[in-house]
């Protein structure tokens, strides 16, 4: 089968709720990855950041193999001898008391919500049904029907009505619309990215995290810090709030728990908060799975013994001023942090973001836009700097060659 033939084959059988590039993968190796007709590419994508242990990490499919031999799952209608190691383990690696387990990030951030409504009427003592959370204009954190209720992006929205009601929105990077929103009583959470990955890689003031956290402590109102993309060494922290020494109330975390091998997410918080869900009022058929279990503590180990954060802040820097001296006028700006970057591409002669993309997949480096102009570069945190530098060659050669 050649190319084409796989994407005819997806087109009849598969819905259409993506537009993928003209690529059609078969393996993925570290920082690379090869097309069904054995081109290589540099994936400067990560799936959206799950890969950060790079592609296939022996370590983590180790883990994976041997526990699938053994049990994979029970359902937590049982106990099993796997749950409880991977719940200490994560637990004292995030500096938590306790984590619920689930396999989505987007069936992580409704966790949250719903155990930030459960503390705000248990302990916060706000009247039933009406508590509110306050979010960000601009926010991503899932495709549910409540989560995209939070979103302003109608493409995120649009058509799916009616919305669940109980959120406030303010600016992202606004302190003071927060601390306008944070007047309500009933409110009992804030909910934000550290960084908005979706919206364009959107890298806040510095200390607007430790701020809103302590405006959010000050008003007895929960920190919710969503590190599904951002967290796991992904900024060059092990998490982004660790960039300000913030430690959020409750903590979302997904994609690269597992090192991208298997859904795995997790929410984190302390007993006060935790505990305010009770037996039998949340939960999952596969939330906790032995097989996650196992894979979640080597994808963990691998960020801790490879030193991927450290890793992703020393070749972030090199990475972000190389792309700096890059001299074309279809670059707007380059931004981010660690190895979360992201390119604004002014479009030139009708070439947009997305004939950047195809050209620089034609040289060997995959990468998406995001919102049209913006094109995200996120590779496997186990890069190395010679790998960095070769990138950012195809990535200047390919921006010359569409802006010619
Ligand atoms: C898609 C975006 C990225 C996330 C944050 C929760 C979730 C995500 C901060 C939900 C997921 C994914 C979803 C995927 C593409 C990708 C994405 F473009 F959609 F927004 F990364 F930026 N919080 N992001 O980024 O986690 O349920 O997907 O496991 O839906 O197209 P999920």
């Amino acid at each position: 089968m050649k190319p084409q033939d796989y994407i005819a084959r997806e087109d009849k059988y598969g819905a259409h709720n993506y537009h993928p590039l003209p690529v059609v993968l078969e393996r993925g190796e570290g920082v690379f990855v090869w097309d069904v007709a054995g081109k290589k590419y540099f994936d400067f994508l990560s799936a959206y950041s799950a890969v950060n242990q790079g592609h296939c990490h022996p370590k983590i499919v180790g883990a994976l193999t041997e526990q699938a031999k053994k049990l994979t799952l029970t359902s937590r209608a049982f106990y099993n001898n796997v749950l409880g190691e991977y719940e200490e383990f994560a637990t004292k690696y995030f500096g938590y008391d306790k984590l619920l387990p689930m396999n989505s990030g987007a069936e992580a951030d409704e966790t949250a919500l719903k155990l930030a409504r459960k503390w705000g009427y248990m302990k916060k003592g706000i009247a039933e049904n009406e508590a509110k959370i306050i979010v960000c204009a601009d926010n991503f954190h899932g495709r549910t029907i409540t989560i995209i209720s939070m979103s302003t992006d109608p493409d995120s929205y649009g058509g799916f009505g009616p919305y669940t009601p109980g959120f406030v929105t303010i600016p992202y990077n606004d302190l003071n619309a927060l601390a306008e929103a944070l007047k309500d009583k009933n409110v009992a959470a804030f909910l934000v990215e550290p960084i908005q990955g979706e919206a364009g890689v959107f890298v806040p003031d510095a200390g607007y995290l430790k701020k809103a956290f302590d405006m959010c402590k000050a008003n007895n109102v929960l920190f919710i810090a969503d590190e599904v993309q951002t967290g796991i060494a992904r900024t060059g922290k092990l998490l982004a709030c660790d960039h300000e020494g913030v430690h959020p109330d409750i903590l979302i975390l997904g994609k690269a728990l597992s090192g991208g091998v298997l859904p795995v997410s997790a929410v984190f918080a302390n007993d006060e908060i935790m505990l305010c869900i009770k037996p039998g009022e949340h939960g999952s058929t596969f939330g906790g799975n032995p097989l996650a279990g196992k894979v979640a503590i080597a994808a963990l180990e691998v960020i801790r013994d490879e030193k991927l954060a450290e890793n992703a802040e020393k070749l972030g820097k090199i990475f972000r001023n190389k792309l700096t001296e890059v001299k074309s006028d279809m670059i707007e700006l380059v931004r981010g942090k660690g190895l979360l970057n992201a390119i604004v591409i002014k479009p030139k002669n009708g070439k947009t973001a997305w004939d950047v993309c195809v050209k620089m997949a034609e040289n060997g480096l995959l990468a998406k836009p995001t919102h049209g102009h913006i094109i995200r570069f996120a590779p496997p945190l186990v890069i190395n700097e010679a790998q960095i530098l070769e990138a950012v060659e195809i990535i200047k050669k390919s921006i010359a060659e569409i802006g010619a």
